[in-house]
């Protein structure tokens, strides 16, 4: 559907709470992208193979916008470099070995986002009180620019004001100090933060005395880290690149490849030109689930030359995935009667626990139930089992399609399952592989950002740093809401991220951090967290990954670890935004030093050499010894991981089946469908880039819901109307959005789809999964009908 009309506006939630809080900006077109006037438009679904020339016009667009053109191009070719040069910023996909350039669209977006001409100082914040700038969209936040010194929040004037960073420091380290108890205090993580950094952050909160560790992974892969320990007591996938490169068949369940790990692409079509099969699991059939121009073949770009992403394509239900699966696992023991040698016996008997009571578990489950809870045609389940059972090495991966879901736990186990049927786990071509987030989201869990870590881990931090950890469980992103809107947390400090926005519930997230004593965001842009603040409240301004690091011994670079568990260091190249800016580790050194003025820490020595944080993380992480000299290897290194080995450190000192009951997914009530949110092509989380969705066909316009035609039409809906969608939550709360455009998409009757953060009012605090904690972004149980407003 095309140029319906002219844009009016439609809008958020604008209840007046919202609005008092400072989170629902103005509601014109554009929701929290960029306000436009422009008609909005939705054509049919790309039929573009996706990324080629229209990727490259959507970076060069972005570039100019930050005003960028030159120096944004040059510093692409140090991107990801094996020996010099930065991470990518983006997201965690690993760096292809064989490709000098390993780079994609949204990557080039999101580090010229960090590299923008643009500032943010002090005589910004003087023109602009904080009452304004909360009408102002988030797009229009950070297009600002960069943050350029340490701002503090005058009451008087209703602005920020500059202070001097030993000022900033004195004022954290005055209200840390002047709470009952550490407990009061809430440490924020965003998964870009590096490893050295994460590793002092989290050594400053224990020896301060609280696991009070919230973090973007509480919202993102907890249910991966729960399951996959409880199966194979490792918190990551097994599976790396090489693995990827030799299977025979790969599903990607729950992941839109095209838009959020577009390196992937390189990936999935190599799989299907060498013959493997490739199936992807999702209601909507993403624009990388079909074809692609791979993206860093830039002849094939120039000629248009499409490879295939897939070999099928299975659209399941909503939170119907674990049905699949188990159908699957159905398939291969009915297999395994006439043909034994179908199950690796050999593994199931040396190395796990509990298959014969899956078995038994999986045979009693009726193929009228799996069908249901799938929402699949039993010849669809078969048809994966056939690929499965064809192939002799099988990689699953998955990403928030499966973990954002009440079952999210439950799931993973189950896809760990069907991998150990056929010992596709800790041999070349197999394994469970997650796909992360942020670029060092994985590194960060490594490095201590947990709220309720081992015993063991905790033991060896106390022993080398010579600290006393608390061992009572932190809080995590949900309960750290709950606590700050109680009164229980006092001081709230934000290590990047966006945690307004980015968090359930943003009318009770944002009341929380208003009843804070003490608001702290450190970050490289402006962003809604910063204006919803606390009574005292600072924004710390910090370097960027693509930015140098001079300290007193030189140059130093940080290091990060990618979604396949390998670390390498990364050295910012350009000339930081501003003199003023500081390193994290820096920023987090200055917190400690005026909070905990009798710390033994070295707190200084760590910031003058970053090589000293390395040799006591060598000290206390396993995996890590000699880090300072394995990271300085081409590509880094690879964490040892043992349930890769097939040493799986259980309490058994087994792999671990599962037996969890077939979840019922299906709303009770035939009127409710099941929403889930996400991300458009041009966005970063809570950084909107453009209106845009290129692959999905949408232009202008994000305040829609997408929706399966025969929904629609039950509904009264014609192509475009506005409607109400109103989300019951568990306890019975009601939350609502008005105005949202209904448009039909090619997905399963009973689902809805929008986007993030836009739709994040609908989620109730309390509506999170038993399994995991983890907030349910993919499935918020709505009503939608024909808009009366
Ligand atoms: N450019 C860009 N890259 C990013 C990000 C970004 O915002 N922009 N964010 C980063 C972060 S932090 C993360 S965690 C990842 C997120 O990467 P994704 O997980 O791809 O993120 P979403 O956009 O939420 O898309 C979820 C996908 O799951 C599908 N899905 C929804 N419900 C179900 C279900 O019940 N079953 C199945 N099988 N599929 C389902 C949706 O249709 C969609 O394709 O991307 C990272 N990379
Ligand atoms: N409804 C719904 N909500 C979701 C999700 C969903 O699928 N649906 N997904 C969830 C997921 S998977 C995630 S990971 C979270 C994301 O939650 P967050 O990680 O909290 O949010 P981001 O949008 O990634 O954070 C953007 C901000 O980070 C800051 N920043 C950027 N670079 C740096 C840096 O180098 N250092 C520092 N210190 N700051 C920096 C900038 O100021 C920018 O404004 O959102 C979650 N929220
Ligand atoms: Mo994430």
């Amino acid at each position: 559907m095309t140029n319906v009309e002219a844009a009016t506006p439609p809008g958020a939630d604008r209840s007046p709470a919202g609005v008092a809080l400072g989170i629902v900006p103005e509601g014109r077109q554009g929701g929290y992208g960029p306000l436009t006037d422009r008609p909005w438009s939705m054509a049919a679904p790309y039929h573009h193979p996706a990324a080629g020339w229209g990727a490259a016009k959507s970076v060069g667009e972005i570039l100019l916008r930050q005003r960028q053109p030159v120096g944004g191009t040059k510093s692409m070719f140090v991107m990801n470099h094996p020996v010099r040069g930065f991470d990518c910023p983006g997201c965690a996909w690993p760096d292809d070995k064989g490709v000098a350039l390993d780079i994609c669209e949204n990557g080039i977006k999101h580090v010229t986002w960090e590299m923008t001409a643009k500032r943010v100082d002090a005589a910004f914040f003087a023109a602009h009180t904080v009452a304004e700038l909360a009408g102002w969209t988030d797009f229009a936040l950070e297009d600002q620019g960069r943050l350029t010194e340490p701002m503090v929040y005058d009451p008087e004037t209703d602005t920020y004001v500059p202070i001097s960073w030993d000022a900033a420091f004195a004022l954290i380290g005055e209200e840390l100090r002047a709470l009952d108890h550490p407990d009061q205090a809430a440490f924020y993580t965003s998964g870009r933060l590096s490893n050295e950094a994460s590793f002092l952050y989290q050594l400053m909160a224990r020896e301060f005395g609280t696991n009070n560790l919230p973090d973007c992974s509480n919202m993102c892969h907890e249910a991966s880290g729960r399951a996959l320990k409880a199966s194979i007591a490792t918190g990551k996938g097994t599976a790396d690149l090489e693995d990827w490169e030799s299977c025979d068949a790969l599903f990607v369940i729950g992941v839109n490849a095209a838009s959020n790990a577009p390196r992937m692409l390189t990936s999935l079509a190599e799989a299907v030109r060498r013959g493997a099969q490739v199936v992807h699991v999702n209601p909507l059939v993403e624009a990388g689930a079909t074809r692609t121009i791979v993206p860093h073949e830039f002849v094939d770009m120039a000629l248009f030359r499409a490879t295939d992403t897939s070999t099928d394509n299975l659209q399941v239900r909503p939170g119907g995935d674990l049905a699949l699966i188990r159908g699957m696992a159905k398939v291969v023991f009915e297999a395994a009667q006439s043909d034994p040698s179908v199950l690796d016996h050999e593994f199931l008997r040396a190395y796990t626990n509990g298959a014969d009571a899956y078995r038994a578990l999986v045979e009693a489950t009726p193929w009228a139930d799996l069908i249901r809870q799938s929402g699949l045609a039993e010849a669809e389940i078969r048809r994966a089992a056939q690929i499965y059972l064809r192939a002799e090495r099988t990689v699953i991966s998955w990403c928030l399609g499966v973990s954002q879901h009440e079952h999210g736990v439950d799931t993973v186990r189950e896809i760990v399952n069907l991998l150990m049927l056929r010992g596709n786990i800790g041999r070349p071509g197999t394994g469970p592989s997650p796909v992360r987030g942020h670029s060092n989201v994985q590194g960060n869990r490594t490095c201590g950002i947990d709220h309720d870590p081992a015993e063991a881990w905790l033991a060896r931090l106390d022993e080398v740093c010579g600290i006393r950890s608390p061992r009572t469980h932190g809080l995590d992103t949900v309960h750290t809401i709950a606590a700050m809107s109680s009164g229980a947390v006092r001081v709230f400090i934000g290590m990047g991220g966006n945690f307004v926005r980015a968090a359930p519930d943003p009318v009770m997230t944002a009341e929380g951090m208003r009843r804070c004593a003490l608001t702290v965001h450190v970050s490289t842009k402006l962003n809604r967290s910063h204006l919803v603040h606390g009574q005292r409240a600072l924004i710390l301004p910090c370097l960027g990954r693509t930015e140098r690091d001079e300290q007193a011994s030189g140059r130093q670079g940080i290091s990060s670890e990618d979604a396949m568990s390998s670390v390498q260091l990364s050295i910012g190249v350009r000339r930081p935004a501003s003199p003023h800016l500081r390193s994290e580790p820096a920023i987090i050194a200055g917190i400690a030093r005026a909070t905990l003025p009798a710390s033994a820490t070295p707190w200084d020595e760590y910031v003058a050499d970053y090589d000293r944080i390395r040799d006591v993380m060598a000290q206390v992480l396993p995996g890590f010894e000699g880090f300072n000299e394995l990271v300085r290897r081409p590509y880094g290194f690879r964490i040892p991981q043992p349930a890769r080995e097939r040493d799986f450190r259980t309490p058994s000192g087994r792999a671990e089946f599962s037996h969890a009951p077939l979840p019922d997914v299906i709303p009770e009530d035939a009127d409710v469908l099941v929403l889930q949110t996400m991300r458009s092509h041009d966005q970063w989380n809570t950084t909107i880039y453009s209106n845009d969705d290129r692959y999905r066909g949408v232009k202008n316009i994000r305040e829609l819901v997408l929706m399966n035609r025969k929904d629609m039409k039950d509904r009264g809906l014609a192509e475009g109307d506005r409607v109400d969608i109103v989300a019951t939550s568990r306890d019975g709360t009601e939350r609502s959005l008005h105005g949202f455009r209904a448009l039909s998409y090619d997905m399963p009757r009973g689902s809805a789809a929008g986007y993030m953060p836009e739709m994040n009012v609908l989620i109730g605090a309390k509506d999170y999964s038993t399994q995991s904690d983890q907030p349910l972004m993919k499935s918020i149980r709505v009503r939608i009908a024909p808009s009366t407003r």
